[in-house]
């Protein structure tokens, strides 16, 4: 008895350990922001249990299912019990969830005139005193307005926000927020850094992967209402029966999560699937085609969602061919979609330099003249920048330039210009710059965001569109901190108006922890890691300097053989003079693009914001900024000042050893040594190259 004593004592000892780092096991990051971990600190977890009691939901549609399976799955793990659904109220700490149509309760709670304004998409969630009982309301018009509503009920809980003076409407402000995957038939993806692509199309439709229904729980929970599943680099076959039929087995898995599909196609499709001899867009034929594959394609998929389009576009066929233009072709295809509500989303990323040697300009002298010549139901999907989702660009001249047409904002969630899933880039502080950016379209003060919105030109659709970097690594992105990405593009879709640090708090708190001592290191790190990545990349305006192909690092050296527009020397044109793209009025003039003041200020180095700076203008390397210091020696600050950032975001890391959970910390900690390394890549590459010509030049003349 008294020789099995110390291995009884030592037993304990380990089970007490094991009690106490329970939280801290090794977690792979498949639960994204949805980890429903139970609340720790006991004086919150009895806050919540007494404001969460029982859920009361008379509705059973597969939304409602999805809500209920949501909430219970959610709170039964924050709360560490099961709680109750029930069709009435019985106790205080009541949880009603429904709409104002099918759930009695939800009428007797809420007036019919606090939902009739917020249309289908938003919700309330409110805490009242009903019957003596203290009950909390979520209630929406649409099923789909109460899902976004729970979600955001256990975002409240996750973040650890107080449930007693609940009084939250939520709409909106975007209509469509969709993800783009650039995914191939084959199962690979372009610019994908996280695995292949998680549609298995040799399983399906027989075999759904339980995959897409975590996909499509993540989307709802962010508000993503829309998925565009195949490569906008297309292939015809996406539009056979097969692909169709196996199209429609995905949405029937995302449809109770409120998630339409939608299909990139192929111009040319009519030719290589159907038979015929033409895709020109005024062909009655072609014409009739489209109007039957839409109509097949309905047949299955209820709530398709349209249709996106890259067209004469880098390979990509278009109505071109046969002399017609965009509109031509876009109108064609929403008159095919148009009985059953689809939308078109056209891509402005067209850049033939024959129009103009600047490829910058393009984009806006082929889609300008086109204003108002598009379909109602017809987006014209515009990426934030005028090149190609550069590390930072100014915004696209065209948010402003045509004022009929709804414009639809891409932007690019997978980081293929940003380090891609070996980088810790937070992406929300870029897309908010654009946002944010005040085109002078209609005056001071109409925002980018005013145009994707539709309020700037008072559009009836509006529309914003992330590429996805999701993939099939365990934690669906590769990196676990471009998990951020993908959340804050979907909280901004939904709100443009959030800020980034609000954005990064909540994901934060819900991937991570809610102990301050975690929030604000990663905090810090995420703050200033884009700022960063542009400094050891391509600070003050510089663009392009990506090695050719892969985009990864650094080769500012590179001369494409065939096309000029596709070489690094072609973007920063140093020499001995100097370095910098001349886009002013002495150069390609696509200041012109801009609306006044912008024009003017951007025009002048004198003026030019320096984040800009070697975008719009050539200047000699002894440039002297406002600052005193030349433009040689800045650049050399930024290429340091990036790198520094990168050690620094690795010692906030280091702090957090024992704090976060060993899977994810050792993943994270070695990509930031890989980061480091590549930035300190990034810098001397450059430096060097750049060197060459910026210390063997002639001063300039004072
Ligand atoms: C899908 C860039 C990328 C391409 C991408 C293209 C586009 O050029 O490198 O991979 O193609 O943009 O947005 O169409």
């Amino acid at each position: 008895m008294n020789l099995f004593r110390p291995y009884c004592i030592q037993l304990l000892f380990w089970i007490i350990v094991w009690f106490f780092t329970g939280a801290l096991r090794a977690e792979d990051g498949y639960q994204l922001w949805l980890r429903y971990n139970k609340i720790s600190q006991p004086k919150l977890l009895s806050h919540y249990r007494e404001h969460i009691t029982e859920i009361v939901i008379q509705e059973s549609s597969q939304t409602f299912q999805a809500v209920q399976e949501e909430l219970r799955k959610g709170l039964s793990g924050l709360l560490g019990k099961e709680i109750p659904v029930v069709s009435s109220v019985s106790q205080d700490g009541a949880i009603v969830v429904g709409t104002l149509e099918q759930s009695s309760v939800v009428r007797k709670l809420v007036g019919a005139s606090e939902l009739e304004s917020v249309g289908a998409e938003s919700y309330i969630i409110r805490s009242l005193c009903w019957n003596n009982r203290m009950v909390t309301v979520i209630a929406a018009n649409q099923p789909k307005g109460v899902l976004y509503g729970a979600f955001h009920f256990l975002r409240l809980i996750q973040t650890q926000q107080p449930l007693d003076k609940l009084s939250i409407q939520q709409k909106p402000q975007i209509q469509k927020r969709l993800l783009n995957h650039w995914d191939n038939l084959d199962g690979s993806v372009e610019r994908g850094y996280a695995g292949k692509s998680i549609w298995k199309w040799e399983n399906l439709p027989g075999k759904v992967d339980t995959r897409y229904k975590d996909y499509a729980r993540a989307n709802a929970s962010i508000g993503i209402n829309g998925t565009v599943l195949n490569n906008v680099n297309s292939q015809a076959e996406i539009l056979t029966k097969d692909y169709i039929e196996k199209a429609a087995a995905i949405a029937n898995v995302l449809r109770p999560y409120g998630i339409q599909v939608y299909f990139s196609i192929k111009f040319t499709s009519p030719m290589e699937i159907g038979g015929l001899t033409t895709a020109d867009p005024l062909n009655m034929s072609v014409c009739q085609w489209w109007k039957e594959k839409a109509r097949e394609i309905y047949q299955d998929i209820p709530d398709f969602g349209g249709f996106l389009v890259k067209a004469y576009s880098e390979g990509q066929p278009g109505p071109q061919i046969y002399g017609r233009s965009h509109a031509d072709g876009a109108n064609m295809l929403a008159e095919a979609l148009k009985p059953y509500g689809g939308t078109v989303m056209w891509r402005s990323f067209v850049y033939d330099i024959s129009i103009d040697k600047d490829r910058a300009k393009c984009a806006y002298l082929e889609f300008v003249p086109l204003d108002g010549k598009f379909a109602s139901s017809v987006f014209v999907q515009t990426k934030n920048g005028p090149i190609d989702f550069q590390p930072r660009e100014p915004f696209n001249p065209l948010f402003g330039a045509m004022p009929k047409t709804p414009l639809m904002m891409e932007f690019q969630i997978t980081q293929e210009y940003t380090g891609q899933s070996k980088h810790l880039v937070y992406l929300a502080p870029q897309w908010k710059e654009v946002l944010d950016s005040d085109t002078y379209a209609n005056g001071p003060g109409t925002l980018v965001a005013e145009v994707v919105d539709g309020t700037a030109d008072k559009h009836t659709i509006s529309g914003i569109a992330g590429v996805s970097g999701i993939g099939t690594d365990r934690n669906w992105t590769g990196h676990h901190f471009s998990q951020a990405n993908w959340y804050a593009f979907g909280r901004l879709a939904w709100d443009p108006s959030l800020s980034s640090e609000q954005i990064a708090e909540e994901w934060i708190r819900m991937t991570w922890s809610n102990d301050p001592q975690v929030i604000n290191p990663i905090q810090k790190m995420m703050a200033g890691s884009w700022e960063a990545c542009v400094d050891y990349m391509t600070p003050m305006g510089l663009h392009h300097l990506m090695a050719e192909g892969h985009h990864y690092g650094p080769q500012p050296d590179y001369v494409h053989p065939g096309r000029n527009d596709w070489s690094s020397t072609y973007y920063h044109k140093a020499d001995a003079n100097g370095i910098g793209f001349d886009r002013s009025e002495k150069g390609s003039n696509a200041v012109s693009q801009y609306h006044q003041p912008l024009r003017q200020i951007w025009n002048s180095p004198k003026t030019c914001p320096e984040k800009y700076l070697l975008w719009f203008h050539h200047l000699p390397w002894d440039y002297p900024l406002a600052s005193g210091i030349t433009l040689w020696d800045r650049l050399n600050m930024h290429y340091q000042k990036g790198v520094n950032y990168v050690t620094l975001m690795q010692k906030e890391w280091d702090s957090l050893q024992g704090k976060i959970d060993p899977g994810r910390f050792e993943d994270v900690e070695n990509r930031l040594e890989m980061q480091h390394e590549n930035a300190g890549e990034w810098r001397d590459t450059c430096l060097k190259y750049f060197g060459r010509f910026a210390e063997t030049q002639e001063q300039c003349e004072p």
